[in-house]
């Protein structure tokens, strides 16, 4: 039976392999019934290993994912001359480029970009057929799709990073090299590029919806943990029955914050603030040397941040005094 629980302690369900839903008509048999029940897995979710459904979405997907995985892999190590030593010593910093800016939306050579392009191409199928996945996936079990909405906001923001907006600049090399630091490099070089991130409002909302999606993942997960003693997790009953886990736990926010979110709309609340954060954030990249080539100057333009004391010159965008120099 179930001892006393805190933050540590989990109770296992274990008992004879759950294979799921009945298959309805034009699905094969079920195979591999016999599925493996992991101690150490049950200690973080379900014992229970399986079963995996890869299908042929899953398998073309990890087809394309692994061919981009490749060509990253081995344009790292043909730069540090094939010696293993210095790719493992290196990995953090390596990277595969993106075309330099002469060669616009072009083709460029393989080794100008060309890798990039192919392993990008590559990247953006495999990630496209893993959502069709998910898709398919929740429709098979009669369930919403939600979590494939939710995956298509971070796949809106990928998309804009390294194929919208690039063919909007006209130029493949704005788009993220593939590489640990690199694409950290990346980040810090456009904001500064583009006159600080910072003064971009939908890259402060995007942090607004990142810093409150984990207030409300703290929120949640804590008070589903601090009534589990009373069953708070097994939810169905607790909605209905007065005195009961759920019903403290909403007393609880109603005493401390005068407002409680019900079972199902902390969902919603957690679903939308964890979408809206690379939704919003896509916005704000979307807009970024399309539609504003500062966000400072944006900024004090709109009285944002304050404009600089008429005793200047007037302010120009630095970007515009590099004249010729590509
Ligand atoms: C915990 C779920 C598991 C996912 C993991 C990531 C790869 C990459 C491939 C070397 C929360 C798997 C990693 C498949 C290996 C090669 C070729 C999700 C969890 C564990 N970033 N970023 C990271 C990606 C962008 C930024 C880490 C991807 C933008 C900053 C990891 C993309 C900008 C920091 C990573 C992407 C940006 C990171 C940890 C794609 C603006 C960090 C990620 C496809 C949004 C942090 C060294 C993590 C770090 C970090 C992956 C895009 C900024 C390598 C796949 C261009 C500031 N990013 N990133 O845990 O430690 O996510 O970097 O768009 O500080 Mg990034
Ligand atoms: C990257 C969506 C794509 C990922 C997909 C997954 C695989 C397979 C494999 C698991 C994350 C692909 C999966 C390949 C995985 C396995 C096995 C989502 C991604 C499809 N910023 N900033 C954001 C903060 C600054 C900059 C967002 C904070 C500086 C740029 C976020 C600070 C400069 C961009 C955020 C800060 C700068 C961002 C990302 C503080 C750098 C973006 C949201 C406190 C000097 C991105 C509008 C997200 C964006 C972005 C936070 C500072 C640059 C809210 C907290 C001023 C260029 N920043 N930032 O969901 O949307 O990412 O901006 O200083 O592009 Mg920022």
């Amino acid at each position: 039976m179930a001892e006393y629980q805190n933050l540590f302690t989990q109770v296992q369900a274990v008992g004879p392999a759950n294979l799921g839903v009945p298959l309805g008509a034009g699905h094969g048999p079920r195979t591999g019934t016999d599925l493996p029940q992991v101690h150490l897995f049950g200690r973080i979710g379900m014992p229970q290993v399986g079963p995996v459904y890869l299908g042929s979405l899953g398998v073309a997907s990890l087809i394309f994912g692994i061919a981009a995985f490749n060509i990253i892999g081995f344009n790292m190590l043909a730069q540090v001359n094939w010696d293993i030593v210095q790719f493992i010593r290196q990995l953090f910093w390596l990277s595969l480029e993106p075309p330099p800016p002469e060669y616009g939306l072009s083709l460029p050579p393989l080794n100008q970009g060309g890798w990039w392009l192919m392993a990008g191409g590559f990247l953006t199928v495999s990630i496209l057929l893993w959502w069709l996945r998910m898709y398919t996936r929740a429709r098979a079990l009669g369930m919403g799709t939600h979590v494939a909405w939710a995956f298509a906001a971070a796949i809106w923001l990928f998309l804009v990073l390294g194929f919208i907006r690039p063919v909007l600049m006209g130029s493949w090399s704005e788009a993220v090299p593939f590489g640990i630091f690199p694409h950290l490099d990346w980040t810090a070089a456009f904001s500064i590029r583009y006159g600080n991130l910072f003064y971009n409002p939908f890259h402060a909302l995007s942090i607004a919806f990142l810093y409150g999606a984990t207030l409300l993942f703290a929120m949640h997960g804590a008070t589903i943990l601090a009534v589990s003693r009373f069953g708070g997790e097994r939810e169905l009953e607790q909605i209905a029955d007065r005195g009961t886990a759920s019903e403290r736990a909403a007393l609880f926010w109603r005493w401390t914050m005068g407002f409680n979110a019900t079972t199902e709309s902390i969902h919603r609340w957690a679903w939308w603030f964890a979408v809206l954060c690379p939704l919003a954030g896509g916005i704000g990249i979307l807009l970024t040397g399309t539609v504003v080539d500062n966000w400072y100057l944006w900024a004090m333009k709109h009285g944002v941040a304050p404009p600089y004391p008429p005793v200047f010159p007037p302010s120009v965008d630095p970007a515009t005094l590099l004249q010729g120099v590509k």
